[in-house]
């Protein structure tokens, strides 16, 4: 089997798990599945929610032969472990005896000790390592090597590094749009009492598709309940009184990823403590002179930051930073 043959069929299985909501399956893996006879595929599988069926398990199902097929598998296979919701998809392989497996990247939970097991049995498993996996699910690798969340963030800002401005939005369309993509994906919203009162913001997804993520307030002002914050239906609102407070408290290491929707103090003290793993700046073609607030108030060198991608939103500039 060539590798243009692997890539292939794994991005398919990439492309299932990329439609799902990353909220449905938090705390665990984006996963896709595809299992291939006589060169066609035969099955597909995807894990949508946490606690029900594993990719492997819903391809698996129905009365297949695994005799002359291949599967394919974005993630290393689980295996048993305590507090385990669904069953072992190591053990089910193993049980159905496919031809060969290829697997795009090992699982930080098994470290590749449920492939040794698989290989063991005598079923041949390939590691591709395309990335699929980590494309799919960078806030999860993070988490689970460092039992805290992936923290992206987020700064809206002009061309001249101002983050307000006279106008309520900078950024045009396109961009708000895709920070309403961006609540969806993460757990939590991290905010201060300082913003919500400034913009009196929703921070919900306003999209047709897409959760709220909860939301984090730092900070001791009190917030009136005539704010629009608490208007927004299915998400749950945090307060500390400083970030030292909430990386504390139980709920930081729970939650695997973090974007910040804060002003300049906030921003700089998450930079400058190095507790960022990504930048992402979505800055809008305006010159905002004395009449802002900078997006960050001190030097900081980003020198172990790299652009990973870049992109135009329609007359906004969209650029990711990610931590070496
Ligand atoms: C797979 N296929 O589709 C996913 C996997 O509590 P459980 O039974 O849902 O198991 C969760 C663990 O299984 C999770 O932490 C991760 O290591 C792995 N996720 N594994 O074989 C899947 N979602
Ligand atoms: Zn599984």
């Amino acid at each position: 089997m060539s590798n243009t043959t692997a890539k292939y069929y794994l991005q398919k299985a990439f492309d299932l798990a990329e439609a799902i909501d990353p909220h449905q399956t938090s705390p665990n893996p984006r996963v896709g599945c595809v299992i291939v006879a006589d060169g066609k595929m035969v099955s597909m599988g995807v894990h949508e929610k946490h606690g029900e069926g594993h990719a492997e398990a819903q391809a698996l199902s129905g009365e297949l032969s695994l005799e002359k097929a291949d599967v394919y598998i974005t993630l290393e296979p689980c295996d048993h472990f305590h507090g385990k919701k669904t069953p072992s998809c190591t053990d089910r392989l193993i049980a159905q005896r496919p031809q060969k497996i290829y697997v795009d990247q090992i699982d930080p939970h098994f470290q590749g000790k449920n492939i040794e097991k698989i290989r063991q049995s005598g079923i041949p498993v390939e590691v591709c390592n395309f990335g699929f996996h980590e494309r799919l699910n960078p806030f999860f690798a993070t988490h689970i090597a460092t039992k805290a969340p992936f923290v992206t963030l987020k700064i809206a800002q002009s061309l001249d590094g101002k983050i307000t401005a006279k106008t309520k939005y900078l950024t045009h369309e396109k961009s708000l749009h895709r920070v309403h993509e961006m609540r969806a994906q993460y757990q939590a919203i991290l905010t201060t009492t300082k913003t919500v009162l400034a913009d009196n913001p929703r921070f919900d997804t306003r999209l047709p598709k897409g959760s709220n993520a909860d939301l984090i307030i730092l900070g001791d002002s009190e917030l009136p309940k005539s704010l629009q914050i608490w208007s927004v239906p299915q998400r749950t609102i945090y307060r500390f009184l400083t970030f030292e407070a909430f990386r504390q408290s139980s709920l930081f290491s729970q939650l695997d990823s973090i974007m910040t929707e804060c002003g300049t103090q906030m921003n700089t003290y998450l930079l400058k403590n190095n507790l960022v793993s990504a930048i992402n700046f979505f800055i809008a073609p305006m010159i905002v002179g004395d009449l802002g607030l900078p997006n960050i108030e001190t030097s900081v060198p980003l020198d172990s930051f790299y652009l990973k991608a870049y992109e135009k939103l329609d007359s906004d500039v969209f650029m990711d930073f990610r931590k070496v």
